[in-house]
């Protein structure tokens, strides 16, 4: 072996040994521990970047010490194949998407196997293989069979000029991005899986996810939503109908001002038949994206129908608004506005002159009242009224600081809604109850106008896209006998790789020959579905499809040797949605009998952002050209902080603009191809462990990369003569067990 550390040589000396021996490739062994570690498998967009050598490194080191721990540990690897990228680098190089994706696969497979990775090759695949796909259709088949699958007209992007539905990504500004057309909404027939079915199961799982980061464990909280409320109905003056709405705070009851229902609610629908302003109103809402936040964050509007409901108490008469805040997809799609307390109702209210009436009154102006009025002596209320209230806000029975107190309330009241809960004020037979009092004599005084209910924020998840490259839904629709899926025996569905593909429109929806198929059911004409699923569906099962490499279904029973996965490590930004399907998913597959388990991973790490330094300079329209690090020679202080920066090429300073995540926005990205040439990949997977903890954000910083190099020369001699090395590869993994 070399007597100096040339670590090129020595990596692809190990890399080849390795690579002959399988050594990482395993077994099922009952009578050995296992461990099965899992990275989040990669997209394949043409090129590793750092975030992936950190993260596949970070599972690689918890790999080994496993290994060297004695237990029987599965590393694998495949790739998520499907998806827009290959459709947008389809229209841009004139290739087809399969085949940019295979090109891509084949170069950063490399690029893994050049890191030096542990990884048992021997299990992987690529998700846009009809070999992977075809379980996943085979599965969507039987719950479909199960009835945890129907299809609803649901709305999308649409592109009226290039007559195409758009993702959310694709509108910008509320523009189709290649047409730059005003984007509108459509209602289409679309698929959905019954993910509501289990929101229980999967908020009360959460509670036994014990090595998973709090944090995403309450984003998963809160994106399912649960919520305790009453669905009251409202009747509608002079006609038998009610609206029904579902709230939360029954407490407010009696400051509902106004009720407001959303723009595809019934009653809208039929105001907007006689009366041209609602109907204009309702086509306005019609228009603009889909996407949640540009729902949260337009100007509250609406329009009032002329309608009145009846107060179910008081019996006075509240009009009825179509308002845009209002969402079809949530409760009854009908709510009771109180713009007291909820800020919504407020800005509404206050756009449109509505009245605000206050019906709660936060505890501790209750009791500055009380100490007023009654002379009470504060703190004695504060005793009675619980800890809630905070007792060194107001010094005890000084009347000036409690009168303040109570004006800078009433301030805030002519501000904004008071969220917060507090004693009922202002609502008759409520005065004086605290929430939960209220919510039960609400209840009670309602009786059958009441209806106890829960509901989630989740929705069902909507997997139908209407993009070409993805999976097939296997479904055939006859106009006999209706949706029909595809048996079994038919499988797979498959989408032709060998597409000529503009980018406007799917090439399946474009080939009538692909489309035209019998009804398995009645024998006569019928249409294959064209649309493809969502690309969360692949990643919501792959974990499983890896412990079984060839099995002829889904999985089979060697997935019980390995699932639950021991450790799973990959990005946060994947804490709700992927994390919640597949979570999900793993039900499924329970409840159709492959698992035993209830949830598909004991133990998540979530690596930080690896971030790096900007450089950029600014043009005269204030548009900026950013630098890419490697281009940049950097002059730093005595505590190694860039002070100044200039560009190679013209020897002219570039401005800093900080550290930031490494992005092609930004032009900040170190390729670790060109760091694994100069360095070698012992260098640069030491550094990617070394320099932050795993969960926080890693700082890129090339000075630091050389001293783990030197570091590893410094190594290599006396490590090298100390074994006693003679032969030129080194021992196999297997023999440090
Ligand atoms: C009256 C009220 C008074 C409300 C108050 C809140 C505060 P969560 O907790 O998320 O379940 N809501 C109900 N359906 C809605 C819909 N389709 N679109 C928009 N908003 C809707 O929220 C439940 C609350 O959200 C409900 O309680 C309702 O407003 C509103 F001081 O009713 B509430
Ligand atoms: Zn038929």
């Amino acid at each position: 072996m070399q007597e100096s550390y040339q670590p090129q040589a020595v990596e692809a000396a190990a890399q080849a040994f390795w690579s002959s021996q399988h050594a990482f490739a395993v077994k099922e062994d009952p009578s050995r521990e296992k461990f099965y570690c899992l990275s989040m498998l990669p997209y394949p967009s043409g090129a590793l970047h750092m975030g992936h050598v950190r993260n596949y490194t970070i599972g690689d080191v918890i790999s080994r010490f496993q290994r060297m721990q004695g237990k029987n540990v599965l590393q694998p690897m495949g790739w998520d194949a499907f998806g827009l990228p290959a459709e947008n680098a389809a229209i841009k190089h004139k290739t087809a998407p399969a085949k940019w994706t295979y090109a891509n696969i084949e170069h950063m497979r490399e690029q893994l196997q050049s890191l030096g990775y542990a990884i048992d090759w021997s299990r992987e695949f690529a998700t846009c293989r009809p070999d992977y796909y075809q379980h996943e259709q085979r599965m969507f088949v039987r719950l479909f069979n199960k009835g945890l699958v129907y299809r609803k007209h649901s709305q999308v992007n649409w592109d009226p000029i290039d007559q195409t539905v758009l993702a959310n990504e694709q509108v910008i500004e509320g523009r189709g991005w290649r047409s730059g057309a005003l984007v509108e909404k459509r209602e289409i027939p679309q698929w959905f899986l019954k993910i509501t079915d289990y929101a229980q199961e999967l908020l009360d799982g959460l509670d036994q996810l014990n090595d998973w980061p709090e944090s995403v464990k309450t984003m998963q909280r809160n994106w399912i939503g649960r919520s305790e409320g009453l669905e009251i109905a409202f009747a509608v003056e002079d006609s038998s109908e009610t609206v029904r709405v579902f709230t939360t705070r029954p407490d407010t009851l009696m400051g509902v001002s106004y009720m407001a229902v959303a723009a595809e609610h019934p009653l809208a629908q039929r105001a907007a038949a006689n009366n041209a302003e609602v109907a204009a109103f309702v086509a306005e809402c019609q228009r603009g994206g889909v996407s949640a936040l540009e729902l949260e964050t337009q100007d509250k509007k609406g329009v009032a129908t002329g309608l009145y409901a009846l107060h179910p108490i008081s019996g006075e008469r509240v009009p009825i608004w179509v308002a845009n805040f209002v969402l079809m997809g949530y409760g009854t799609g009908a709510v009771m506005a109180v713009p007291g307390h909820d800020q919504r109702d407020f800005e509404f209210a206050h756009n449109y002159e509505l009245p605000i009436k206050q019906v709660i009154e936060p505890l501790e102006i209750v009791a500055a009242r009380r100490a007023l009025d009654e002379g009470v002596p504060f703190a004695a209320d504060v005793d009675r009224l619980g800890d809630q209230t905070p007792r060194d806000t107001v010094p005890e029975a000084n009347r000036h600081v409690v009168e303040q107190s109570i004006k800078n309330f009433e301030l805030r009241c002519s501000k904004e809604a008071i969220t917060e809960y507090g004693l009922c004020v202002n609502s008759g037979a409520l005065d004086g109850l605290d929430y939960r009092a209220a919510f039960d004599k609400v209840a009670e005084l309602l009786g059958d106008n009441g209806e106890r209910r829960v509901n989630f924020r989740l929705r069902d998840w909507g997997v139908s896209r209407q993009r070409y490259w993805g999976c097939p839904i296997p479904m055939i629709l006859c106009p006999v006998c209706g949706d029909v899926p595809v048996p079994e025996s038919q499988l797979p569905v498959v989408l032709p790789e060998d597409v000529a593909f503009m980018g406007t429109g799917s090439p399946i929806k474009a080939d009538p020959q692909w489309r035209k198929t019998t009804c398995p059911k009645c024998g006569g004409a019928a249409e294959r579905e064209t649309d493809t699923f969502d690309t969360f569906m692949e990643s919501s099962w792959y974990y499983a499809r890896y412990t079984s490499p060839g099995a002829a279904d889904i999985i089979d029973e060697r997935a019980n040797y390995w699932l639950p996965v021991d450790q799973y490590i990959g990005g946060i930004e994947h804490a709700i949605l992927h994390l919640l399907y597949f979570r999900f998913f793993h039900k499924l597959l329970r409840d159709t009998g492959f698992v035993h388990s209830d949830e598909p991973v004991k133990r998540l790490l979530c690596q930080g952002m690896v971030v790096a330094d900007t450089f950029y300079r600014q043009g005269d329209d204030g548009s900026r050209e950013w630098f890419n690090p490697a281009d940049i020679d950097i002059s730093r202080d005595e505590r190694g902080r860039a002070i100044g920066a200039i560009l190679r090429a013209d020897g002219q300073p570039v401005a800093i603009g900080g550290s930031e995540k490494m992005a092609k926005s930004k032009n900040n990205g170190v390729d670790p191809q060109s760091m694994v040439g100069k360095y070698g990949a012992d260098t640069v997977r030491l550094f990617s462990m070394f320099a932050a903890p795993p969960e926080q954000s890693l700082e890129w910083n090339e000075a630091g990369v050389e001293g783990m190099s030197r570091f590893l020369r410094r190594l290599w001699a006396p490590a090298t003569i100390s074994v006693g090395v003679t032969h030129s590869i080194p021992p196999s993994p297997r023999s440090w067990n």
